[in-house]
């Protein structure tokens, strides 16, 4: 009976390992969010990945989190268009790989303050082959990644059944 313990170990560490694998990166850490610390060097070392979240931390109203890209975070430019988040406790679940950056829209937070994070966020640990096609929204994307793990699972059931 040992085996057959075994295939139900690994079919269910194939189904939560992918979900426990996302982390939750509180920016700053205990500093959190705010004027004059170095997010830069806050992110050296740290692995970004689709899936993990970003927490901003602060005293709600002090500061705010504008997405923006390359150019307004060289600039410190908050568009103008866009909402920030401003709740003082924003969680931002990175939905696709490749290069962020977040600033902070109040004063010259940004510009003076350095008050920016610039992030690479390195594809999902799933295998490529089972990505889903550019047509799909990255609304689905969380639970595709899930789908492997499933056949993983089911597989191991199987096994069971027939041992
Ligand atoms: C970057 O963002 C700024 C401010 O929202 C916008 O004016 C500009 O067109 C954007 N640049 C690119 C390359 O998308
Ligand atoms: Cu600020």
């Amino acid at each position: 009976m040992a085996s057959t313990q075994f295939f139900i170990i690994l079919a269910i560490l194939a189904v939560f390992v992918p979900s426990i694998s996302a982390k939750e990166f509180l920016v700053g850490d205990e500093t959190g969010w705010t004027t004059n610390f170095d997010y830069q060097t806050w992110a050296q070392g740290k692995e970004f990945h689709v899936g993990d979240k970003l927490v901003f931390k602060y005293p709600e109203g002090a500061h705010n989190v504008h997405r923006v890209n390359g150019t307004a975070f060289e600039q410190c430019v908050a568009p103008a268009g866009t909402e920030a988040l401003t709740s003082g406790n924003d969680a931002i679940t990175l939905a696709s790989p490749g290069r962020k950056w977040y600033v902070c829209g109040v004063g010259k937070h940004c510009e003076v303050g350095k008050q920016k994070l610039a992030i690479t966020v390195l594809p999902n640990i799933v295998p490529p082959a089972s990505a889903p096609s550019p047509s799909q929204s990255s609304a689905m994307r969380g639970s595709s990644s899930i789908d492997p793990a499933w056949m993983v699972a089911i597989f191991g059931i199987l096994m069971i059944i027939m041992v």
